[in-house]
């Protein structure tokens, strides 16, 4: 589409630019246009789809800026207490409509880009996803942002820009491939170079005691970090906060220009890659995988350019009169989960090493300042650092640490006496931030003998072990001599720093995210530390925020429902949605509601056959798996409950099949880790699956099943709004919350699911008729695995009988062996059911027959939708943000006028 007119109009949008935004239809035209002609990207006269997005994207952004700057002017002004919400992923997904929807001018665009030949469907539906962040943790950060600017709160968000977020997800015959997708190519529409705002980074080096008394960090390597801002718009309010993500880069002073003059391009540009390579990639691990020596990077980097960047604003806001003990009263920070610990030592270290504080004024402040969430009971993901690592790299934090752990060893102490010395050795054990170490000389008289180091064959006292991982060491040494004498000497175990247990004693709080799992975290993860500081831990429920999760994403829903409760308030206060209760039974309401779902489901079954060929009758049940791919999270139960029941489907006639099942649509949608190898076996046995059954003609509409390829943000505002049966089917206690499910709750959809996480609140405020509950409770899970181990588990018929079908070829024959044999012996040989796979089944498939019963009765079906959109109002993250507000940051709203 070429514009003639387009000159004539510049003029006016060049004006409508330099003063403030009007926001009337012939501005924003004039201001689309405008950049579309002045966007140095594209200079053409053309006018297509990514010249509309990205003119259009900075058009909105320009509204933002004007409440950006007025929000960043009212906080300084006020000097307000405000909050800091670190995190190493923020899972923002597509702006624009979004940005539009808040400011309320979905109207205005939607006509400026129609009388510009576009729609802003079409247009908003060219953004990349900003998917900085691996799943849950990283999505609940952006809920929080929206939530923070909303309701008015002086708050800010931290984090890293990556270059290279999230994977992109191809499907090929042999499973998952991964794709390295370069978001920032075109450009980021959204984001401000902040070239005005960096600070230094240093690793390495070593410390050294300076003539005033006072330790001092010098040498190792310098890198810088770049502030790039992203202006995060409230709804309905001019309240529009900051995320700021740092970018590394090397200092300029370093550049080697001697070297380039003379040549040595490569060492010139050694410098620079290194600094840059840190905020290269996201890293892609969820629950379960190793750290990296790049990994430890990325989180100092984030708290240490943070931190200086909070501190500059304190002093800048005193004026002159810096008074320490009053930063944890303008200051508060969160870390999400350990990603972000180093925060402690740090400000440990500037107000003891470099503002001149003593270690007990600097542990107040810093105990007073930052607060912990924990995101996962999973043994395996409380992160742990190599020492000798974190030596190397962070050598003063290392001795700040240790510091801290002897304080917390003295505080152990003074609590529990010495005269138990078994109990309290065991309570060190477990609580100490040091693992494997030895104890320090100012306590080891306590314990009657001093510790012995112990002796081996060589009658040669061993070097304690300080073994890191072979790539890790790589990249420190550039050799293996250390590995080569590490073979020779007995291995001690390595000394670790635990993150977790430094975040429970830095901090003023700790809190889990829904209530069962605050309860393990009490109860059983950090029991010992509850014993001892009871009063630091609470449970703050994950939220959602409605803004992007229903009334955005589900816009035909969100019209039923302001026309029956008579207001839109419910966006911003959704207790209103509870009134939908009293018009459950009502026939008009009930065919409004199925036609909304109805609607959302013919736009994903277009969208699925294009992404995977495949068709799907929009009058099935859409049953609906999206997350990550995890053992724990047991999308291997779902698809053997398909095999079952495709099983069953073949050993019928047409006509019973018919009468016996309900036809159904089964969705999955996932990334599995690229080297977690049962979990890509996982999705390729789903699509295996899916590729019989969908081709056999006997089945038909019956059944299919079809695997989304690259499910994220975007993909999940699609499919959520079309979804009528929704699982959420961890074994009990592993899923610390989940937060799709409070998603699919809101639009309606039920839920089929274990009593774990925020499952279990969700099922308390919709109602138990309105939730299909199954399966083992967290109680359970230890003793049964016990059992397991003993001999003693008898598998349901139906569930040896569903692994013979497969282990028959049924799908063909690769990987199932591994597949299957996961689930059977009682040790050794795979993790003999580890996740409860057998144990669960057979309530599983009883209750996917309750399902389908409730589903034939569709007054009584649509009743439950309802009823769980109605009970779905605790779950806006508007109320969990209030509640840390509250209870952990002592913040209060700020609101322009
Ligand atoms: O955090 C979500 C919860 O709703 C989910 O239940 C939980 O699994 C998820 C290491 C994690 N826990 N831990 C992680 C992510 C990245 C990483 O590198 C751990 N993610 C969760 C929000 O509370």
């Amino acid at each position: 589409i070429v514009h003639d007119d387009s000159i004539s109009d510049l003029e006016e949008g060049v004006i409508s630019n330099l003063s403030s935004f009007t926001p009337d239809v012939a501005s924003i035209t004039s201001s689309i246009r405008y950049h579309a002609e002045f966007t140095p990207l594209f200079s053409s006269r053309s006018f297509e789809l990514p010249e509309a997005f990205f003119a259009t994207a900075q058009s909105v952004r320009d509204a933002l800026i004007i409440n950006w700057n007025a929000t960043y002017d009212l906080h300084e002004e006020m000097n307000a207490k405000q909050a800091y919400y670190l995190s190493m992923e923020f899972l923002q997904g597509r702006a624009l409509l979004n940005a539009v929807g808040n400011l309320e001018l979905t109207g205005e665009y939607a006509e400026a880009l129609g009388k510009l030949g576009h729609t802003l469907e079409s247009v908003a539906s060219q953004e990349q996803d900003a998917a900085l962040g691996n799943g849950g943790l990283g999505r609940l950060a952006s809920c929080f942002l929206d939530s923070l600017a909303t309701l008015n709160y002086p708050a800010w968000g931290y984090g890293l820009r990556y270059k290279y977020g999230l994977f992109k997800q191809i499907l090929t015959k042999d499973g998952q491939e991964e794709v390295a997708e370069n978001w920032l190519e075109i450009g980021n529409p959204w984001e401000i170079v902040r070239n005005d705002i960096s600070y230094p980074v240093k690793f390495g080096g070593k410390v050294v005691m300076g003539s005033d008394g006072k330790s001092r960090w010098i040498g190792g390597e310098d890198i810088v970090a770049v502030a790039y801002d992203v202006p995060i718009p409230g709804y309905k309010t001019k309240t529009t906060i900051n995320l700021r993500l740092w970018s590394t880069k090397v200092p300029s002073k370093l550049l080697d220009l001697n070297a380039f003059n003379a040549g040595e391009h490569t060492k010139a540009c050694e410098a620079q890659a290194n600094a840059e390579k840190i905020c290269y990639i996201l890293y892609p691990g969820d629950e379960s995988e190793e750290g990296k020596i790049l990994r430890l990077k990325q989180q100092y980097t984030l708290c240490s350019a943070s931190l200086q960047d909070i501190i500059t604003r304190f002093e800048r806001r005193c004026v002159g009169n810096v008074k320490w003990e009053k930063f944890p009263e303008k200051v508060a920070v969160q870390m999400n989960d350990t990603h972000p610990t180093l925060c402690i030592p740090e400000l440990m270290r500037i107000l003891v090493d470099l503002k001149g504080k003593t270690w007990e004024e600097a542990w107040s402040i810093t105990q007073s300042t930052v607060a912990y969430t924990n995101h996962t009971v999973l043994p395996e993901a409380l992160e742990k650092w190599s020492y000798e690592l974190m030596q190397r790299l962070l050598p003063r934090h290392v001795e700040i640490i240790e510091m801290i752990d002897e304080q917390l060893i003295q505080d152990i102490i003074s609590e529990y006496g010495t005269s138990n010395q078994e109990m309290l050795e065991k309570k060190l054990a477990t609580m100490r931030i040091l693992e494997n170490f030895d104890l320090p000389a100012s306590v080891a008289d306590l314990f009657g003998k001093p510790k012995e180091t112990p002796i081996d064959e060589t009658g040669e006292k061993p070097e304690a072990n300080n073994e890191v991982a072979p790539s890790e060491r790589d990249e420190l040494k550039g050799d293996d001599t250390q590995k080569n004498k590490a073979v020779q000497e007995p291995v001690l175990p390595p000394k670790m720093v635990r993150m977790a247990n430094l975040c429970v004693v830095g901090g003023h709080a700790v809190n889990g995210v829904a209530a069962i799992h605050s309860e393990i975290v009490k109860n059983e993860v950090f029991n010992d530390f509850f014993l001892l500081w009871p009063e630091k831990f609470q449970n703050k429920t994950n939220g959602v925020t409605p803004r992007r999760w229903i009334h955005f994403c589900n816009p035909d829903l969100s019209s039923v429902i302001t026309k029956w409760i008579g207001t839109e308030d419910w966006v911003l206060k959704t207790e209103i949605l509870a009134e939908l209760r009293k018009f459950a039974d009502n026939k008009d309401l009930q065919i409004e509601w199925r036609a909304a779902k109805r609607s959302n489901k013919i736009k994903v079954a277009s969208f699925l056959k294009e992404k995977t060929g495949y068709s799907v009758n929009p009058d099935a049940m859409f049953d609906i798996q999206v997350k990550r791919i995890h053992e724990y999270k047991r999308q291997l139960l779902n698809i053997l409950g398909i095999v079952y029941r495709y099983k069953k489907m073949k050993e019928m006639t047409a006509a019973e099949r018919k009468a016996k099942f309900v036809p159904r649509v089964c969705i999955f949608g996932g990334k599995a880790f690229s080297t977690y190898v049962q979990a890509k076996r996982i999705v390729k046995f789903i699509t295996d699956v899916g590729a019989t059954i969908n081709r056999d003609s006997d089945i038909g509409d019956l059944l299919k099943v079809v695997f989304v390829p690259d499910y994220n943000v975007s993909v999940a505002e699609l499919l959520i709004p079309a979804s009528e049966l929704s699982q959420h089917i961890s074994t009990a206690g592993m899923e610390a919350s989940g937060t799709s499910n409070m998603k699919f709750a809101m639009n309606g959809c039920m839920l089929i699911g274990t009593l774990d996480g925020a499952n279990v609140e969700i099922r308390e405020e919709v109602g138990e008729d309105n939730f299909f509950l199954f399966g083992a409770q967290a109680h359970e899970i230890a003793g049964l695995r016990k059992e397991r181990a003993a001999g003693k588990f008898v598998p349901d018929e139906r569930f040896e009988e569903v692994k013979k079908f497969v282990r028959s070829g049924a799908f063909g024959y690769r990987n199932y062996d591994e597949l299957i044999g996961s689930l059977e012996g009682n040790e050794g040989y795979g993790r003999a059911d580890y996740f409860l796979v057998g144990k669960d089944f057979p309530s599983y498939i009883e209750c996917q027959e309750e399902v389908d019963n409730a589903y034939r009765d569709q007054t009584k079906w649509t009743k439950m939708s309802i009823m769980n959109t109605a009970g779905s109002y605790k779950f806006s993250s508007d109320r969990t943000i209030n509640e840390y507000a509250k209870d952990i940051w002592n913040i209060e709203p700020l609101e322009l006028i």
